[in-house]
């Protein structure tokens, strides 16, 4: 049984970590702020967990939280993750999901030098650092070439995490492209799809708005994404991963997959453009090499495109459908 402090525990992937990492018989920890409303709605859902307040922000009180803690691993999901908002709080985002992962990278430092005990920590790293990436796919040894705010953080946290492993911490960086599941908000924009075209589908009415459809984003499953991020910190040596399928798709053939799922064939009725969810920079193709994963911890995608569109446009067809 290993004792385990998860950052960004309410999120997409903090959740179904934390119910995975419970039901194999891990003692699961997570760190929420005071402003975090999911917090509560978590703990209910989720009995066996124990919650410890702390901020990402606050360098001191985080440090407390891990020594107060003393875990055995460390996931390092917390901080800002939509790219888009991150335009809006570029200082925050650096804060949150930059500095903060050096915060954490100390503190599991400390605690193995003075515990005498391996300390492992699994940063979540993201495809944006590739940015306007210099080749297609991105492999491990891509340069760091970020075009967001966010992308920027992320590198930041992506490098320090490389001089802690140096320094002797046992630190993977988890370079996750894009991951989707049902519990993705509206604020990105599969879910943003999956929902318009459940409520166009179910009532005929609708437009669905959306930015740059040109983008070409490697969709995987969010589960499998949880799964490599264990299988990181479990293996015997601490690296960077690339995390992906292999495979891109364009926002809008995210689109056409969807809508006909629900019986709409007439796209241009349906869909238009709007500048305002265009964002200042954006990188034109993001897709991963996941060689290096899939031979060393042995990381494998479950589901393909198509499955995962249509579960997330029949997830959301039951909610609507159910009056939610
Ligand atoms: O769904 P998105 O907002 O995800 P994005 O920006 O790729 O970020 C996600 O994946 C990253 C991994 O690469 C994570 F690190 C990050 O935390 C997050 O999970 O946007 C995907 C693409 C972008 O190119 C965006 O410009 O969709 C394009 N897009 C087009 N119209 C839109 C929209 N994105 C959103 N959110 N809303 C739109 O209306």
């Amino acid at each position: 049984m290993s004792r385990v402090l998860i950052t960004g525990i309410t999120g997409q992937d903090g959740g179904y970590l934390a119910e995975r990492l419970l039901a194999e018989g891990d003692e699961v920890h997570g760190m929420v702020h005071s402003g975090d409303d999911a917090a509560a709605g978590f703990l209910a859902g989720h009995p066996g967990i124990a919650l410890h307040d702390g901020d990402l922000g606050d360098s001191a009180g985080l440090s407390r939280v891990v020594e107060a803690v003393g875990p055995d691993e460390i996931y390092n999901l917390g901080g800002i993750s939509s790219v888009a908002f991150s335009w809006e709080q570029p200082v925050l985002t650096a804060e949150l999901s930059g500095v903060a992962a050096a915060v954490v990278f100390q503190s599991a430092l400390q605690l193995q030098e003075r515990a005498g005990r391996r300390v492992a920590v699994v940063q979540a790293s993201s495809s944006e650092i590739f940015g306007d990436a210099a080749e297609s796919p991105q492999d491990e040894e891509t340069p760091v070439r970020p075009v967001s705010p966010y992308g920027a953080a992320k590198a930041y946290a992506h490098h320090i995490a490389g001089v802690y492993r140096s320094r002797g911490l046992h630190v993977a960086s988890c370079i996750l492209f894009n991951h989707e599941s049902p519990r993705r908000p509206t604020t990105f924009v599969t879910r943003k799809i999956t929902s318009a075209a459940a409520r166009i589908g179910l009532t005929g009415t609708g437009v669905l708005s959306l930015g740059n459809l040109d983008a070409r984003r490697d969709w995987g499953w969010a589960p499998d994404y949880v799964d490599a991020m264990v299988r990181a910190a479990r293996h015997e040596s601490p690296d960077d991963f690339v995390v992906a399928t292999g495979t891109s798709h364009s926002v809008s053939d995210f689109v056409r997959s969807a809508f006909p799922r629900v019986g709409i064939e007439d796209l241009p009725a349906h869909l238009e453009t709007d500048e305002a969810f265009v964002r200042p920079v954006d990188a034109p193709e993001l897709v991963g090499n996941a060689t290096k994963a899939r031979r060393e911890p042995q990381l494998r995608p479950t589901l393909s495109f198509e499955e995962i569109v249509d579960r997330r446009v029949d997830h959301d067809l039951a909610t609507l459908g159910e009056g939610g």
